[in-house]
C-alpha cells in the first residue's frame, strides 16, 4: 500500500490553475502576445520564471526584454494572479478533495504538498486546508521545477517516505513528468489529449476516492 499522496495544487486542489491562465492572457496582452488554452497546456505546473520564458519564446519576443523588464513582468503577472486569489474561501476546493483528505487521514496515510507555486501555503490557508498537510515542499528549494523530479522527491522527504512509496497526483503534464521521473506513481486530472494514455486519469476530482487511488495502486 502506498504510504503518502503528493498533491498538485493548481488544477487539483482548486481551480487556480484557470487564474494562472488569465492572468498570463493579460500580461501577454499587454506585451503583443495572444495565448490560448492549447498553448497554455505548456504552462501548468511551470515555475512563474520559466512560464514567462515559455510565453516570450512564444510571442518570439525572449530577446525584447531586459533583466530588470523580465523581472518587472513576471511580477506583474504575480499581481494580477494574486488579486484574483483574494476571494479564494473553502468552498472554492474542487469536490471530492476534502473526503478524499479525511479519508487519508483516517488512514494514517501522510499529505504532502508539491506545487510548483510559491502561493501554495496562501492558498492552502485561504481554503482552510492547511492542517491536513504533514509537509508543504518548498519550490525555492527545488534546484529543478517540474517536469524535474525535485519538488515530488522534496516532498515525500519532508514526510519522512521514498517517493516510491508514494502516489502524486497532477493536472499538468510537466507535473505527470515530474512524478514519473520521482518514482512516484501518477494519477492524471485531466483529458488523455493532454496527459496522455499510459497513467490512470480521472476526468475530475471527484473521481479521486481513496478506493480509487487502492485500486490503481501499481495495478
Ligand atoms: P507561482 P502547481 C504551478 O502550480 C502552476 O500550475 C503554474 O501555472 C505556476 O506558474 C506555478 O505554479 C508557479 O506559481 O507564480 O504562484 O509561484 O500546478 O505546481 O500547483
Ligand atoms: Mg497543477
Amino acid at each position: 500500500m502506498f504510504k503518502g499522496v503528493l498533491f498538485d495544487l493548481d488544477g487539483v486542489i482548486t481551480d487556480t490553475a484557470e487564474f494562472h491562465y488569465r492572468a498570463w492572457q493579460k500580461l501577454g496582452q499587454e506585451i503583443g502576445i495572444t495565448i490560448d488554452r492549447t498553448f497554455n497546456e505548456q504552462l501548468k505546473g511551470v515555475s512563474r520564471e520559466d512560464s514567462l520564458s515559455l510565453l516570450l519564446a512564444y510571442g518570439g519576443k525572449e530577446h525584447s526584454f531586459s533583466k530588470e523588464e523580465f523581472a518587472e513582468l513576471a511580477k506583474r503577472k504575480n499581481d494580477y494572479y494574486l488579486e484574483m486569489i483574494q476571494t479564494i474561501e473553502p468552498k472554492d476546493v474542487f469536490p471530492g478533495i476534502v473526503p478524499l483528505l479525511d479519508s487519508l487521514k483516517e488512514e494514517k496515510i501522510k499529505i504532502a504538498l508539491a506545487s510548483a507555486s510559491k502561493n501554495g501555503p496562501f492558498l492552502l490557508e485561504k481554503m482552510g486546508l492547511t492542517p491536513y498537510f504533514d509537509a508543504i515542499a518548498d519550490p525555492a528549494e527545488a534546484a529543478n521545477g517540474k517536469p524535474a523530479p525535485d519538488i515530488f522527491l522534496l516532498a515525500a522527504k519532508a514526510v519522512g517516505l521514498k517517493a516510491e512509496e508514494c502516489i502524486g497526483i497532477e493536472d499538468a503534464q510537466a507535473g505527470i513528468q515530474a512524478i514519473l521521473s520521482s518514482g512516484a506513481q501518477p494519477i492524471g486530472v485531466g483529458r488523455a489529449e493532454d496527459l496522455g494514455e499510459e497513467i490512470p486519469l480521472v476526468p475530475d476530482t471527484t473521481f479521486l476516492t481513496i478506493d480509487y487511488l487502492k485500486e490503481k495502486w501499481h495495478e
